[in-house]
């Protein structure tokens, strides 16, 4: 028998087809007839069964005992159990002192998305803490800024593109990223196909650069200097024209005199990137008709992380190359999550604790988690709940939050492994998972490069009696609203996600209760049920400025936080650069194929084949620190201190050095059996929980100075 789904596992959302026979999947292969992904898929889809077969997946409630082993325990017991024991931590010590904190598969996991909010609101704590602050945040904070919304998120128009730039991503191996595309690598095949060129800029000659015309080196955190090379030469030679978007922009000779101190020259000297291919460059992207610059996590996860968000927004705009064909585009989901329709001040509205970091959309840094839990005080962080993430392993100095967590009253993880991180816990809630639930991309339909729907009907039932993840949020949220006075609504009581969904979906802009006209061939999920390989919808198309939601519906190319932080930019342009010492370099992360995150490691054929946590160094740096390959080398950083053996390669610039977050299954308490054989070490380690984006405290992993020591 065939089952067609789509694969949730990265943001890619291809089409699987998979084979089976009632009760176990036979094959995967990637369904020709998804008209998104047209067949396309990867390792990881192809081993989707693998994770849903995992005999180390959890199915029953898990709770601590006082010695520390493990009890199964009824689903109402647990929930009970976890209820009572928030609700007395909020009596004794208010509602700030339980923490949330909700991982990367929650966006990939409708039943989730639905409950979020509520169980976020049910909480009122300000204490609320996600990945997006140490991935995507300042790609939502100038959503926000220039657009009014933080989900109005401009994605390569990449189909119809004639010359892309990519910066600080590596989509041929994380299959794209707010840039949601099945079949990245075709993709840009076909760009090089209809003439068209592809560029890499990154410190490390990645696997994309395989499917580029060119590739650049650029020193860590220096890409502010290369965008601003960029809107120099824009302005220097009149190569302004932003089109339908003129009449919608203020500050422009304010963002003139900005970029005139940074020359190519200047530029290149703190980049690396020569002066003579930062002016082609520019000249090729602004003279091209559909083009457009693409940055992602090597960009966002930086010091100047809004800086260079912000750069690559105005200069797509200015160059016309943003809501316009085969630039950066807007999508029009078909479940629109953009409900609001006036401007709402959504950052800064309150401050940590300890270190006064800013809030964005009702979440703290995640940065800041490990002390707010640490210092001792009114507000202090005592319990905590974890929904689908493991940020022992993911979080800036993972260390310290290790040993946090390991100090708290109570913790409750809602997850499907016992892991790293909830293994700290004390009752451990495992959902029903994978190929047992139904779905619907909410949030990737919202960053597709062209318009679809797709519904994916659950595959297998869940083993008797197993919750899903929105069956055991919904449950929390019911006995933890009362405490903080949060009133659930008929809605909410009704709701389940398919009915929101189908909601959604009828009032979307293809939805049945969109138009008379629509009111027979609109979408709903009926439609959608009997449209099993999905729905194009199709391309994108212009949005502003009706999508605008700014207060004066006007677009500011220079936000307040700008000014100064170019001033002092400029300011240094003439400093020298200190030489750093001969054991000194500077960090950088790397995924790979068939891994995601931290918890791919247990599925044995993707696990399989040479270590993959290896700290690769250049030839250069290896001749110099006679360092040979597979040696085991220390690297050192103010948090820390790890021992990876060496991977020496040309991929790396001088100077520079990669190692892969996501490893370190040798911790204490963990079932992972397979996780375990080779473990590696977690980078996140020895990653610093001080070096942030100082405008919206986002995790600054990406150029952090370490040291290296053979000894
Ligand atoms: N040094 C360094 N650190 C990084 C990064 C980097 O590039 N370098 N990248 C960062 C980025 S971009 C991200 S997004 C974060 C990720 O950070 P996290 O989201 O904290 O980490 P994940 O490894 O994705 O953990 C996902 C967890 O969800 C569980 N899970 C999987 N599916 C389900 C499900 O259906 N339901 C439930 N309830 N649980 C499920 C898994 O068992 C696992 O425990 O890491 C960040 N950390
Ligand atoms: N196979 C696989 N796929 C994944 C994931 C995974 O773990 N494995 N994770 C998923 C998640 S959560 C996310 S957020 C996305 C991320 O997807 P991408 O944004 O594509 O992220 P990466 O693959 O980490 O690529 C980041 C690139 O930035 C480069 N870089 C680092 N620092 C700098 C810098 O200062 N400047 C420049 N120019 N480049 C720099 C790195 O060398 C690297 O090549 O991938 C998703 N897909
Ligand atoms: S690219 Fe992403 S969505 Fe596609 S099969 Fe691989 S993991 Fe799944
Ligand atoms: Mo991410």
């Amino acid at each position: 028998m065939l089952h067609h789904r789509v694969c949730n596992l990265c943001e890619a959302m291809c089409g699987l087809e998979i084979e089976h026979d009632g009760n176990k999947v036979l094959s995967v292969k990637g369904d020709t007839k998804d008209p998104f992904s047209r067949g396309f898929i990867c390792p990881k889809g192809a081993r989707i069964a693998e994770l849903h077969e995992d005999p180390n997946r959890l199915k029953k409630p898990l709770r601590k005992r006082e010695d520390g082993s493990w009890e199964t325990i009824g689903w109402q017991q647990a929930i009970d159990y976890a209820s009572e024991r928030l609700n007395a931590v909020r009596k004794t010590h208010g509602l700030d002192a339980v923490g949330f904190y909700f991982g990367n598969p929650t966006v990939h996991n409708y039943g989730i998305m639905s409950y979020t909010g509520d169980l976020r609101r049910a909480l009122k704590s300000k204490n609320v803490f996600s990945a997006t602050s140490m991935d995507q945040l300042p790609h939502q904070f100038m959503a926000h800024q220039m657009f009014g919304h933080t989900l109005h998120l401009a994605v390569p128009d990449i189909d119809r593109t004639d010359y892309m730039i990519i910066m600080g991503a590596n989509p041929s191996v994380s299959n794209g990223s707010l840039m949601s595309t099945g079949g990245v690598k075709p993709k840009l095949a076909a760009i090089r196909a209809r003439n068209g060129r592809v560029l890499v800029i990154d410190p490390r000659r990645t696997e994309t650069t395989k499917q580029a015309d060119e590739h650049h080196f650029i020193l860590p955190g220096t890409d502010v200097y290369f965008l601003l090379a960029l809107l120099h030469e824009v302005f220097a030679n009149g190569w302004v024209k932003p089109g339908h978007l003129a009449g919608l922009l203020k500050n422009e000779a304010e963002l003139r005199e900005l970029a005139k101190p940074f020359t190519p020259e200047a530029a290149a000297a703190k980049c690396g990137v020569p002066a003579t291919e930062i002016r082609r460059i520019a000249r090729e992207y602004a003279t091209t008709d559909r083009a457009v610059i693409y940055g992602r996590m090597g960009l966002s996860t930086q010091a100047h992380g809004t800086l260079c968000n912000w750069l690559i927004l105005v200069i797509n705009l200015l160059t016309g190359h943003l809501d316009q064909e085969g630039g950066a585009m807007f999508t029009t989901p078909a479940v629109d999550l953009v409900r609001r329709k006036k401007f709402k001040q959504t950052y800064g509205r309150w401050h940590s604790r300890v270190r006064g970091l800013p809030e964005s959309e009702g979440e703290l840094p995640v940065a800041a988690l490990a002390e707010e839990i640490l210092t001792p005080g009114e507000g202090q962080v005592r319990a905590m709940i974890t929904h689908a993430g493991n940020p022992v392993l993911s979080s800036p100095n993972g260390k310290q939050l290790e040993e946090a967590f390991a100090k708290l009253d109570f913790m409750v993880c809602i997850d499907v492994f016992l892991n790293e991180t909830t293994s700290h816990a004390d009752l451990i809630l495992p959902p029903a998972a994978f190929l047992e639930v139904d779905h619907y991309d909410f949030v990737f339909n919202h960053l597709a490069t062209s318009n679809n729907a797709k519904f994916s009907q659950a595959l297998f039932k869940p083993e008797a009696g197993q919750w899903y993840d929105w069956q055991i949020a919904k449950a929390l949220i019911e006995q933890l609203a009362p405490f903080s006075g949060y009133k659930l609504s008929r809605m909410f009581r009704w709701s389940t996600p398919a009915r929101l969904l189908n909601l959604g979906l009828l009032t979307g802009p293809y939805g049945k209760w969109s138009s008379i006209k629509r009111l027979f061939s609109g979408l709903s999920l009926r439609k959608l049920k009997n449209t099993p390989h999905g729905i194009h919808l199709g391309p994108l198309q212009r949005r502003l400025p009706e999508i605008l939601m700014t207060p004066d519906r006007k677009i500011s190319l220079v936000p307040d936080f700008a000014v100064g932080e170019v001033q002092q930019l400029a300011d240094g342009l003439t400093a020298d650069v200190p030489a750093p010492d001969e054991h000194e370099f500077l960090l950088v992360g790397r995924r790979h194929l068939r891994s995601n995150n931290s918890w791919m490691h247990n599925a044995p054929g993707l696990a399989k084949g040479k270590d993959r946590c290896t700290v690769q160094v250049s030839e250069v740096d290896a001749a110099r620190l006679t360092i040979t390959p597979g040696q085991e080398v220390t690297v050192i950083s103010r948090t820390g201190t790890i021992r990876i053996p060496a991977e020496v390669t040309d991929e790396m610039m001088p100077g520079v050095i990669s190692i892969p977050h996501g490893f370190g299954h040798h911790r204490k308490g963990t079932r992972l059996e397979v996780a375990e054989a080779s473990p590696g070490v977690s980078v996140n380690d020895i990653t610093d929980e001080k070096l942030l984006d100082p405008i919206t405290g986002n995790a600054a992993f990406s150029g952090q100075r370490v040291r290296i020591s053979t000894e």
